[in-house]
């Protein structure tokens, strides 16, 4: 195995299952050394807790950064996920600019809302300055939401195969370079993902379970990045991906009222079996 490591960018939620918490076993159970730049630390997710702390980062970052480079670290992959302040946004894209290197993936989970609606202390003006970062992105991970406030366009809950043919343009025109497009279902019982590299498109399907959990599209994420680092093609990172989170789904489904995450611990060994 080549010597990779690779730098994730998001926060520490305490408890939650999500974000740096998920990423950071799911990458190393891909074999890959994962590096972290916290973006802020929370004592929950705000994703259903009530009276959550909130620590913001954004200003630790630049002397972080400062030091990296004085020590010249550099990194393989650039995996960002949910950010503290817009502010921070800006220092992530000149973070992202020092501490790359040639040939560097650069993989954007605009991480901001689910179901229609943005998450608790985010607003348009976070989404115009997620939209500049996006322009950084070698893949772009978003779901139908963040794809639909990214692109201006209407958010919907039934569509056709035009209206994700239109997002993915509109996402296109962003700067980013190639688009993984998630929980795309266009029939009841199933969904997937729509992956669009180097001007192709493809679509994965697979069974919709019954129950959804919060925290799926870090495992999602995480999972494509350790795959894809691991040297899989875009789209069999998206299917492995996706094949493990339809699995940590099945497996939190199993208890009666784990409603904060999904149990991703008990499957990391499918996980590592789907990457031989
Ligand atoms: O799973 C995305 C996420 C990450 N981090 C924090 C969140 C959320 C979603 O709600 O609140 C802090």
């Amino acid at each position: 195995m080549k010597d990779q490591k690779i730098l994730t960018i998001q926060d520490i939620s305490c408890v939650g299952q999500c974000s740096l918490t998920v990423a950071l076993p799911i990458i190393s159970a891909c074999g890959v050394e994962t590096c972290v730049l916290p973006s802020a630390v929370l004592s929950t997710h705000t994703g259903g807790f009530q009276g959550f702390t909130f620590r913001d980062l954004t200003e630790d970052m630049p002397a972080i950064c400062r030091h990296w480079k004085k020590e010249g670290i550099s990194f393989d992959a650039i995996y960002t996920g949910y950010l503290g302040s817009t502010k921070q946004i800006d220092y992530v894209m000149e973070i992202i600019s020092s501490v790359k290197k040639e040939g560097t993936p650069v993989i954007v989970d605009p991480a901001m809302a689910d179901n229609g609606v943005l998450y608790t202390g985010f607003d348009m003006e976070f989404v115009d300055a997620m939209k500049r970062l996006c322009a950084n992105a070698d893949y772009l991970l978003p779901n139908v939401t963040e794809a639909s406030l990214l692109t201006g366009m209407p958010y919907r809950t039934e569509y056709d195969e035009a209206y994700v043919k239109e997002l993915i343009e509109k996402l296109l025109t962003l700067g980013c370079k190639n688009v993984v497009l998630t929980g795309i279902s266009y029939a009841e019982g199933t969904t997937g993902v729509v992956v669009c590299e180097n001007g192709g498109s493809r679509y994965y399907r697979h069974d919709k379970q019954p129950n959804s959990c919060h925290g799926t599209g870090d495992i999602y994420a995480s999972a494509f990045v350790g795959a894809l680092v691991r040297g899989k093609s875009a789209y069999d990172a998206s299917r492995i991906a996706a094949d493990y989170t339809v699995e940590c789904i099945r497996e939190t489904a199993k208890l009666d009222n784990h409603w904060y995450g999904a149990k991703f611990e008990p499957v990391l060994g499918k996980l590592i079996e789907m990457l031989k």
